[in-house]
């Protein structure tokens, strides 16, 4: 760290009188952002750059889930006390950048994922680049009308990007058939706790060879004249939010293509200073991520530039490539498996198509040496029916193809890319996902982590498996007491976050029980909706005499295309108001669903709940990380066996957690013969519960939406089976266990044992830990 430290403070002040003429006093809210994170980044080490020496690890993702960087890099620059100071010492209070920035350049899991990741590398002293797109306006912003999901863009930039540089003199050209534009990268330095380490993000901008065409212009064409800035500029105007409308395919294939092609033109280019054209060191200087199938473009794009731009032979650059890549698998949902129509992949990118077809022909090779033969190998072809598979290309041209939990690798290992795994074992590895401590525990729930380090130290900060030393404490009553009294205050700042940001009440007495994550089907928010309802019913008829009252707390966003999962929406929303609405049962009973979940409502979230809710099909959550972080902020999990779930269980004991319903072989058991329509018909309380979407409880203002959603899971659908995640299959298991929970709930001191003993067991999910397994097999680095 450079002296610079020091003068942190003096640096705000001058900066402010430079760069707005204002005193701190007279600044406002975003001059005062601006001017800290410019003052915090000069105490940065000035060398940084994507030049280190040995192995660099390249993460290539389409999205990184960032959320607001200026605490998180107060405190891994050992700069978070004397922000307090400066605040306290001028009356402000710390949060106040809170609704300033919150840059959501990614869909959720897999996008946080990365945003983890980073943090990590840094910290652990791993050379981890990540390399993406610098989408103009992230993922939507979200709020409701009547209950309905509505959408605006989200403006992330609005107060400035000021850990941002902008390095113009690094364009790279890209070009499509049609079009040619640069890519301009914008580096944001990733701070490793104590700033020993400092990697880089480099996220890359689309835009025009030439800005303006004057020609046009005198020629009074004045829309022809900016056409091309508006056509270049369109390739990172938007985050994709992930669903799977045709819409817009042939400009996620550009976008894909766009950060592929820059970031592997910018590997190359370093690489070369050193090197010169001897490319017999590429594999050992660079290993290169493939964060899902979204960067995969980049396995024929390498091998393009291999071959066009320096005269490599096919077979060799086939080699170098394969020993460069490794993909991540994060999902077995077959709509999220990329397959890109030839014809629109050829219409895009016909000189990389190319190469994708000499990978095919090899692929055939190796596999008739292997003895398969024509029929066997239709499931291996790349390119097959006129699609282009990006998970087939990506296993067959790279060394390593890994799951991100236990059970989800050997889904991929046995089921989904079980032929794969048959020729290639040695390529399947499982890396359990992994959240930073520092953004998740130390600045999430600062109460929490000052009393873990009074009873254990600091080490944790950098070292969570430290956290088993609490264990000792497990029974130890006050230390229990007190833990309790931090979730209660939790709950507090939650319910008053939640009234300012949604303007509604909640009791923070209340048990919390939260599902927060995107709105999917196989994530089975319906399932919830359900559940209460069935208690909301019992609780008038009589039938559930004892009930400690629960707030359950929704945050979720739909894709805008995706009209089932804005129909479940609106009906939690209209079960929201009907429960508020009825004097019976409104003082136990509350549900909110919270607009606009994002990076920073979860930071309030996870701190706050008693419970969290993992109740996807099993077999479908690859793994999660929200699970992760409620455990580590000390919640017990509701959920099925399912993604990490699995290992959350392992390690905090299944005694501490309460787990329900079906198991992956349960469910290919009865998947045959499974008969939504006869459980709901010989149940009455699942009857009454699936009934209320049609039978005139609720209105979904003529939309249709609660009678397809009725339909999809008693008839069923031309593309799917009824009930296809198994709903009705779980219900009742599933509220048996909700009911279990609530009524254990009543000993606070059993129940907080179990929050306490979860968060002592959290260790193994630091994305430290995740980012030291990856280093040592995947990438082969110290
Ligand atoms: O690995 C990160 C995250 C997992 O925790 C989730 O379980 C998984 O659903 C998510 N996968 C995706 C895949 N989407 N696409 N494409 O977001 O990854």
């Amino acid at each position: 760290m450079s002296n610079y430290n020091n003068n942190f403070k003096n640096n705000v002040y001058t900066i402010l009188e430079l760069d707005y003429g204002k005193t701190i006093k007279e600044a406002s809210k975003i001059e005062l952002y601006n001017a800290v994170s410019k003052a915090a980044r000069k105490t940065i080490k000035q060398d940084w750059s994507l030049d280190e020496k040995g192995k660099k690890v390249c993460y290539l993702s389409a999205e990184f889930l960032i959320g607001r960087l200026v605490y998180n890099n107060l405190l891994n620059l050992g700069l978070f006390n004397q922000f307090s100071e400066l605040a306290s010492e001028n009356g402000l209070d710390i949060r106040i950048f809170e609704d300033i920035e919150d840059a959501a350049l990614g869909n959720g899991g897999l996008g946080r994922l990365a945003a983890c990741f980073l943090d990590s590398a840094a910290t652990v002293n791993v050379t981890l680049n990540g390399y993406g797109i610098r989408y103009r306006y992230g993922l939507f912003e979200q709020y409701f009308e009547n209950g309905f999901q509505m959408e605006t863009a989200d403006d992330w930039q609005k107060a400035g990007d000021p850990w941002s540089v902008r390095k113009e003199e690094e364009r790279v050209r890209i070009d499509f058939k049609n079009q040619s534009v640069y890519a301009v990268p914008y580096d944001t330095p990733v701070i490793g706790y104590g700033a020993t380490k400092i990697n880089t993000l480099r996220l890359w901008q689309s835009e025009p060879l030439e800005t303006f065409n004057f020609k046009l212009f005198n020629d009074q064409k004045y829309d022809k004249a900016v056409k091309e800035k508006n056509d270049a500029e369109a390739i990172t105007n938007v985050l994709y939010p992930n669903d799977d409308t045709d819409a817009g395919k042939k400009l996620r294939l550009k976008q894909q293509y766009f950060f592929s092609s820059a970031s592997l033109q910018d590997i190359v280019k370093r690489y070369k200073k050193t090197y010169g054209t001897d490319f017999s060191h590429f594999s050992s200087q660079y290993a290169i991520q493939l964060n899902d199938t979204h960067p995969v473009v980049s396995i024929p794009e390498l091998i393009r530039i291999f071959i066009e731009e320096e005269g490599m032979s096919f077979a060799k650059a086939l080699r170098i490539a394969r020993e460069t890549f490794a993909y991540t698998n994060h999902t077995v949902m077959s709509e999220a498996l990329e397959k890109w129509n030839v014809n629109l992949f050829k219409a895009v990118i016909p000189n990389v198509y190319k190469y994708v077809v000499m990978i095919q022909r090899q692929l055939v090779k190796e596999l008739t040496a292997l003895g398969i033969d024509k029929k066997e190998m239709i499931q291996y072809n790349i390119i097959d029916n006129n699609l282009i598979h990006m998970a087939r290309l990506a296993i067959y041209a790279s060394h390593s193809t890994n799951g991100v939990a236990k059970i989800h690798t050997e889904i991929l290992k046995n089921d989904a890319l079980h032929e794969w795994y048959e020729i290639y074992p040695e390529r399947f590895n499982n890396k359990t996902n992994g959240i930073t401590q520092r953004r998740w525990l130390a600045l999430a729930n600062m109460e929490l982590s000052g009393f873990i380090t009074d009873m254990i130290g600091n080490s944790w900060i950098t070292n969570l498996d430290k956290l088993k030393e609490l264990l000792k404490y497990q029974d130890d009553k006050e230390v229990l007491k007190q833990f309790d009294s931090i979730k209660i205050i939790k709950k507090k700042q939650l319910a008053d976050y939640i009234k300012e940001k949604d303007g509604i009440d909640i009791n923070p007495e209340f048990i919390f029980d939260i599902q927060v994550k995107r709105l999917h089907e196989y994530k089975r928010q319906l399932l919830n909706a359900f559940s209460i309802l069935d208690i909301y019913f019992g609780l008038k008829e009589g039938r559930i005499k004892e009930f400690n009252k629960t707030a359950f707390i929704f945050g979720a966003k739909a894709a805008p295309g995706y009209f089932r999962a804005k129909g479940i929406i609106k009906f939690i929303n209209e079960i929201a108001k009907m429960i508020d609405n009825d004097d019976e049962v409104n003082d136990k009973l509350k549900v909110v669903f919270i607009s606009n979940y994002n990076v920073s409502y979860a930071e309030k979230i996870m701190p706050a709940a008693d419970v969290s809710e993992q109740i996807s099909t099993a077999g479908t959550e690859a793994s999660g990380t929200g699970n992760m972080k409620f455990m580590l902020n000390g919640a017990v999990t509701l959920g099925t066996f399912d993604g990490a779930n699995v290992e959350i269980v392992e390690q905090a004991g299944e005694e501490n957690n309460y787990i329900f319903g079906a198991r992956v072989e349960d469910i290919e058991k009865i998947k045959e013969t499974y008969n939504p329509k006869k459980i709901y018909e010989s149940n009455d309380r699942i009857k009454r519960v699936v009934d209320t979407l049609i039978d005139g409880t609720f209105d979904d203002e003529g939309t249709g939406m609660f009678k397809e959603l009725y339909t999809s899971l008693i008839e069923g659908a031309s593309w799917h089976k009824a009930d296809h995640y198994y709903l009705l299959e779980d219900l009742i298991p599933y509220i048996d266990a909700k009911l279990r929970v609530n009524k254990d709930y009543s000993n606070t001191y059993e129940f907080r044992r179990k929050c306490f003993i979860n968060m002592a067991n959290a260790g193994t999910f630091s994305s430290d830990r995740t980012i030291r397994e990856y280093a040592e097999d995947i990438w082969k680095v110290n």
